[in-house]
């Protein structure tokens, strides 16, 4: 696409608190103001207020991981999304992680996404088939459910999506561009069914699943691909800076 890519770093249980000060320093230092990309970093939950402070005035935003849906209460060890909204201004939502190990649903993930919207949190939702289903043929199937049911009810197109095919997720094996491509395209489809053409084609769609420094500027010079949801290559200074070069 032609809008600013969007490259997010999902750091998921990796960092300490001075590791990620350490990392986000790095990557603060490493970064040219002149990029044209929109650079989030996504940290664990401990570190969000003292990666806010050392990133105000940069280029760098946060994001969450992941976010409850209830607003306040007696849900031990969750977080919602008004203790976030002050902290950060994109949260991760629905990633294949929490879904396989953390029991979530297109119904929870549904929910994450309404109370976030509300809170004016800008969702990355993600979205991805497993091995089994791309094998079977079933891939569009399985994502066009989890777009529907996930999106169902909302309204408010501010948000971004992740295609991450869980069989490319930190296996070092991307899916193709052309492939990725093609069923970002589908997605983009069933956005513009849901929002209207305008708003579907101003939604970032992120592509995620062992993108690295050498596989970004291919993956971007696609049509449907507008950034990246970055895991294992977001928690190396030079891997990310060389991917936030190159996007931008
Ligand atoms: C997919 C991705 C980041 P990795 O989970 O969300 O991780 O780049 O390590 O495959």
């Amino acid at each position: 696409g032609n809008k600013t890519p969007v490259i997010a770093g999902n750091w998921k249980m990796h960092t300490t608190l001075s590791e990620a000060v350490d990392l986000v320093t790095k990557i603060g230092q490493g970064t040219d103001k002149g990029w044209r990309v929109e650079t989030i970093v996504c940290p664990p939950f401990i570190s969000l207020a003292k990666l806010k402070e050392l990133t105000a005035g940069t280029p760098i935003e946060l994001g969450a991981q992941d976010v409850f849906y209830e607003e306040i209460g007696a849900y031990t060890g969750e977080i919602s999304p008004g203790m976030l909204s002050g902290l950060c201004r994109y949260v991760i939502v629905g990633h294949s992680e929490r879904r396989m190990y953390f029991c979530e649903t297109d119904e929870t993930v549904n929910r994450k996404l309404k109370a976030s919207i509300k809170h004016g949190l800008r969702p990355i939702m993600c979205v991805g088939e497993n091995l089994t289903e791309n094998e079977s043929s079933n891939a569009e199937s399985v994502i066009s459910r989890q777009i529907k049911e996930g999106l169902k009810g909302i309204e408010s197109a501010e948000l971004l999506i992740a295609y991450e095919p869980i069989w490319a997720i930190g296996t070092g094996k991307a899916a193709t561009a052309a492939y990725a491509n093609n069923i970002m395209g589908l997605i983009r489809n069933l956005l513009k069914g849901l929002f209207g053409s305008e708003a579907a084609l101003n939604i970032p769609l992120l592509y995620g699943g062992s993108v690295n420094a050498s596989n970004i500027t291919e993956l971007l010079s696609q049509p449907e691909v507008d950034g990246a949801l970055v895991g294992g290559a977001s928690l190396k200074a030079d891997q990310f800076l060389s991917i936030l070069k190159q996007a931008g």
